[in-house]
């Protein structure tokens, strides 16, 4: 089944399928002459995939307000049919990640079968430490897996675990773990304690992980705790995934950093030490925005790309970073945005592909740094759009996702089909 009208899409392709053609055709002259076979290039942009956060398809708002948009999924089954736009229209959207317990269901085979029918699969799951559940014996108030009290870090561990047995009946590889733990005054906690109880709690996990998963924590300096957070950067993060053992690994999201920090250095130094779990792409201009990924800083998204591509070519060892959009959408059409934040990615990754990496070597190898930086900028001045078009065409997607999605008028069927309900989650994680 498809949730975009096949003859809509095809009518939208074939305005648009000539004018493809001779694009594509120009820039491969343009790419040949630097001695860059753009197939080659399509074809991995072709098989790459980033998964979309099934929170992400609900409107978010900020500490102020939330602004409901029209037809907003109702519950996971709704966020399904949603994702399946995207994928549908971008083919690079392949997986969802779930978030626990606002994405639970009694019914977890028939989740799974409604996946499988809407030709989707299940990314890593996200466990919530940082918000009380209805009926939740001890709240998150004060912390979750580093918390003062012994009950409430064993209830934050078995929550972790029902994400893990979740997870498995569903057919995910990884769990990953954000809390919101931390405090706003100095003094208010011990730094060290803690930590050693976050550490703790995290083994109590880890001990219950399969062997063919992955866990991925995430760290954030600040937010819901403005002084200090229990996981505060990737130094901390990379100490626990050091401390838990080989199936942890560190998570970057673009945000969670202090302004200006140099992430795609953060990404190298994960990959040199076999430590890079995965991404959560978005894009920020102050702090933790949330922003559309590339919408701010496109120039810094390629780089985290580069350091990607680099590792993916030279086949660095235990390269296999989990790739995950995590944004908040407050003022556009969610599937619109996350449809778009696909594209972005895709797009630096089809730039770091380009990348005359022998040429950067011999510069950096002559210290001439002008035509080190130069060979970065030529790649990324490059216009790749007609690979990126192209490999949706011929994936049976869409050339242009947005125009084909609004020609589509799938917001106003399913505006029609869900009546309005109070936000069942989401927003910012
Ligand atoms: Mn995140």
């Amino acid at each position: 089944m498809t949730m975009i009208s096949t003859d809509v899409l095809s009518r939208e392709n074939d305005r648009r399928r000539a004018d493809l053609a001779n694009d594509y055709d120009h820039l491969g002259e343009q790419l040949a002459r630097r001695g860059v076979d753009i197939d080659a290039v399509k074809r991995k942009v072709a098989a790459y995939s980033v998964a979309v956060p099934s929170w992400g398809v609900g409107t978010g708002g900020t500490r102020f307000a939330r602004f409901p948009g029209r037809g907003e999924p109702r519950n996971i089954f709704d966020k399904l049919e949603d994702c399946a736009v995207i994928h549908e229209l971008t083919r690079a959207t392949s997986t969802v990640s779930l978030h626990i317990p606002w994405d639970k269901v009694a019914d977890i085979p028939a989740l799974r079968q409604k996946g499988e029918t809407l030709g989707l699969g299940f990314d890593a799951m996200n466990s919530n430490t940082f918000s009380d559940a209805p009926q939740q014996e001890h709240s998150y108030k004060f912390g979750s897996l580093s918390h003062a009290n012994a009950a409430t870090r064993r209830q934050a561990v078995e929550h972790n675990l029902e994400c893990i047995e979740i997870g498995k009946a569903l057919g995910s590889k990884a769990l990953t773990v954000w809390i919101g733990d931390g405090t706003n005054f100095p003094g208010q906690a011990d730094f060290t304690k803690s930590f050693e109880r976050y550490l703790d709690a995290m083994k109590a996990i880890y001990r219950e992980l399969p062997d063919d998963w992955r866990l991925f924590t995430e760290h954030k300096m600040y937010e819901p705790a403005f002084y200090s957070t229990v996981v505060q950067d990737w130094g901390t993060n990379y100490l626990i995934a050091q401390e838990l053992g080989p199936k942890a690994f560190c998570l970057v999201d673009l945000g969670h950093h202090a302004p200006n920090v140099n992430i795609e250095m953060i990404v190298a130094r994960l990959i040199q030490f076999r430590k890079l779990g995965g991404f959560h792409f978005n894009d920020s201009k102050y702090g933790d925005d949330d922003l559309d990924t590339g919408s701010i800083d496109p120039y810094r998204l390629f780089l985290v790309f580069n350091e990607l591509v680099d590792a993916e070519l030279r086949q660095a060892d235990g390269f296999a970073p989990a790739h995950m959009l995590d944004q908040s959408h407050n003022v556009t059409d969610p599937i619109e945005s996350l449809m778009r934040s696909a594209t972005e990615v895709c797009r630096a990754y089809a730039q770091g592909l380009i990348v005359d990496r022998a040429a950067l070597a011999g510069y950096q190898d002559e210290n001439d740094a002008l035509m080190a930086s130069e060979t970065l900028k030529a790649a990324f001045r490059t216009d790749v759009e007609p690979i990126l078009a192209m490999a949706r065409l011929e994936a049976g997607g869409a050339i242009d996702p947005v125009a084909t999605y609004r020609a589509a008028g799938y917001r106003a069927r399913v505006a029609a089909e869900r009546p309005a309900v109070a936000s069942g989650g989401g927003g910012i994680v």
